[in-house]
């Protein structure tokens, strides 16, 4: 009854911002994702009749409060589906600093998912997988699958219909890269659960995002399949910026920009002044992550590293699908 999984994270090139349902998570928008190769989770999973509650490491802490809560919330999923009672020991490390934008709840719900299910002797299909991650943290059902992903935002009640679906695998676009730019490692103070919650609630710009996400999902879809960056990046970035006006005008008010995210974003406009083609998003924290072709990676890393506070920079191309592994973590 013990099983392990990895699962890469995944950065959204149109962004999921806000529910229609809390408890089901299910969202008021589709969204489109490329899952990345370099950042990951490991999860371990055993389900035992020795234990009275679930153990939950992350990261070699011992997870107590809200975060052990969530966890064994979405082990409760499970159990539910098998008919089963019993406790587990859960131990997840990921090889990136949790809760700094860098999408850690994809990975970790996505490879918390696969394992458990394994651990406790079902094997669903990806849909089935996609829709158990989502209820765990909405991003984590685009981390299933490798390459690029669509989380369809569905329209039925009880979100059978809510799930992520593959747009083209990891193989698919061997040129693109996202680079991620580490420019603090501290947790953010407003989770984006919250932030996306009170945006709805109270941002006078939420309806303007509704109205045009559709055609950026539009433009992001066909620009995958057509390897184009020239079309992917600006509607990305556009997207990412619509975002961020959603919550900056949202009361209170929510910026999770430093001053390093904004100088990063005004290099990235400077490259491309000068001749190169690279794009940013943001998420819900201040890292700045910047969509390039592999000819001008080097140059770009080169040039962001260079940057006042940049810790560090990640090179990124495509992940792959989220799978079992033989070695554990205990
Ligand atoms: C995204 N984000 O599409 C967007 C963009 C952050 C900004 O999904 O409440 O941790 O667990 O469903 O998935 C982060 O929110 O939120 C997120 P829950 P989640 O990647």
């Amino acid at each position: 009854m013990k099983s392990t999984a990895i699962a890469n994270s995944n950065i959204a090139l149109v962004k999921y911002w806000g529910k229609r349902d809390e408890k089901l998570i299910l969202p008021t928008n589709s969204s489109i994702s490329m899952t990345l190769d370099k950042l990951h989770t490991t999860t371990t999973v055993e389900f035992s009749p020795s234990l009275k509650e679930d153990q939950i490491k992350i990261d070699g802490k011992k997870i107590l409060g809200e975060e052990a809560k969530r966890v064994s919330q979405h082990l409760g999923l499970v159990r539910k589906m098998k008919g089963e009672n019993l406790f587990a020991r859960v131990e997840s490390e990921n090889n990136f600093p949790k809760a700094a934008g860098l999408a850690s709840s994809a990975s970790a719900f996505a490879a918390l998912s696969l394992a458990a299910t394994k651990a406790i002797g079902f094997a669903l299909s990806r849909r089935e997988l996609s829709i158990l991650a989502r209820q765990g943290s909405g991003s984590a059902s685009r981390s299933i699958q490798g390459g690029y992903n669509e989380w369809m935002k569905g329209t039925k009640e009880d979100g059978s219909d809510s799930y992520s679906k593959q747009i083209a695998p990891q193989s698919h676009w061997q040129e693109l890269r996202m680079l991620v730019t580490v420019l603090t490692t501290k947790e953010k103070k407003v989770k984006s659960r919250a932030g996306m919650a009170q945006t709805v609630a109270n941002s006078p710009l939420y309806k303007a995002w509704l109205e045009t996400v559709e055609k950026d999902l539009e433009t992001v879809r066909s620009s995958i399949l057509e390897k184009s960056l020239f079309r992917l990046g600006p509607c990305a970035e556009l997207n990412a910026l619509k975002m961020h006006s959603t919550m900056m005008t949202t009361q209170p008010h929510i910026m999770y920009w430093e001053p390093e995210s904004i100088a990063m974003m005004k290099e990235v406009m400077q490259m491309r002044e000068d001749g190169i083609s690279a794009y940013f998003t943001m998420d819900g924290g201040p890292q700045v992550k910047i969509l390039c072709l592999e000819n001008d990676a080097k140059k770009i890393q080169k040039r962001a590293s260079e940057l006042k506070g940049v810790e560090k920079t990640i090179l990124c191309s495509a992940g792959e699908d989220a799978k079992t592994i033989e070695k554990g973590l205990f």
